[in-house]
């Protein structure tokens, strides 16, 4: 194990007796929802997973430790803390071990902390992906090549169209990564269930979604897995709302010149101004819903070994 990794008492005795671990990533706590919000939907999310027979694991950087497996405390303080909190991605990760500084890990650096404990399933809300712009900008997420490299499966509700979903999709074709769609044949768009897009398969029940995952490891495929799980119905948002506020926030980044790892909590923070609380009761209703799936999915794949 590497030296600058701390497992948690209650994860590491789960993967020593092979029960299903589902991790979660901090940065949607400290950048992606506003305090107290952030801390009590990440204390929920850890109960939902519990309740639906797994141990969650909450991972960040503290003190220049990876940590898998947070404490109430631990959540709180990056709760709090909030955008202060360095947010972590693959390029960043060894200097801030190194410093002994804190970081907030994102679909990134979540997935790389998650595979050196041994966790293969995350629940998240949304991904990063390829920016509206990126023929000029280059601005592809690096969520999108740990997807490509890293074998942990990564639940969401899709990706904000404050991105190309297009070329998102087009970019996880070539890198390998195959995307699922939880009883839909179509992409998910976090706040809508529609995006006119498709999905590569469509899966019905978290045993398939393991049995597909399974198959990956036996062949020693690297990479892993994007399920995307749509919002539920009743907590969906209006397109035309949401997709005027993501017009609105994309135009106003351009304005100011929003650049590089600004640019994703830029627009997550005026989505979420531009809308008022309906998108923020919305995006925690979706990491709920995620968070279940993950379970579910963990435990039948721990089913299957
Ligand atoms: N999209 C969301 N909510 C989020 C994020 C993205 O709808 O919280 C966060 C995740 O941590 C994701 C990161 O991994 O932003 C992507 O940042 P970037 O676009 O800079 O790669
Ligand atoms: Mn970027």
């Amino acid at each position: 194990m590497n030296q600058y990794l701390d497992i948690s008492a209650e994860v590491k005795e789960a993967l020593g007796q092979g029960r299903p671990v589902v991790a979660l990533e901090s940065t949607i706590i400290s950048h992606g929802m506003p305090y107290r919000k952030n801390v009590e939907t990440a204390l929920n999310v850890e109960n939902i997973i519990r309740e639906n027979g797994a141990v969650p694991a909450t991972i960040a950087i503290i003190g220049g430790r990876l940590k898998c497996g947070l404490t109430p405390d631990e959540i709180e303080y990056f709760g709090k803390k909030g955008r202060d909190i360095a947010k972590a991605s693959r390029r960043d990760i060894a200097a801030l071990c190194a410093r002994g500084e804190d970081g907030a890990t994102t679909v990134t650096t979540t997935m790389m902390i998650a595979h050196m404990a041994g966790v293969r399933f995350f629940a998240t809300g949304g991904i990063g992906g390829v920016h509206r712009g990126a023929e000029k900008t280059m601005d592809i997420s690096a969520d999108l090549e740990e997807l490509a490299h890293t074998p942990v499966t990564v639940i969401c509700a899709g990706a904000k169209a404050i991105l190309d979903l297009g070329l998102t999709l087009e970019y996880l074709e070539t890198r390998g990564v195959p995307v699922l769609g939880y009883r839909t044949e179509e992409l998910p768009a976090f706040y809508s269930r529609h995006s006119g897009l498709k999905v590569d398969y469509r899966v019905d029940s978290p045993e398939e979604i393991a049995s597909i995952f399974y198959a990956q490891q036996q062949m020693g495929l690297k990479g892993g897995m994007l399920v995307t799980n749509p919002i539920p119905e009743e907590y969906a948002m209006d397109d035309t709302v949401i997709n005027r506020a993501i017009d609105q926030a994309v135009a106003e980044s351009v304005e100011q010149r929003i650049q590089g790892k600004e640019i994703t909590p830029f627009l997550l923070a005026r989505v979420a101004e531009l809308t008022g609380g309906d998108s923020l009761e919305s995006n925690i209703r979706l990491v709920y819903n995620n968070a279940r799936l993950a379970s579910q999915t963990a435990c039948a794949y721990q089913a299957m070994l």
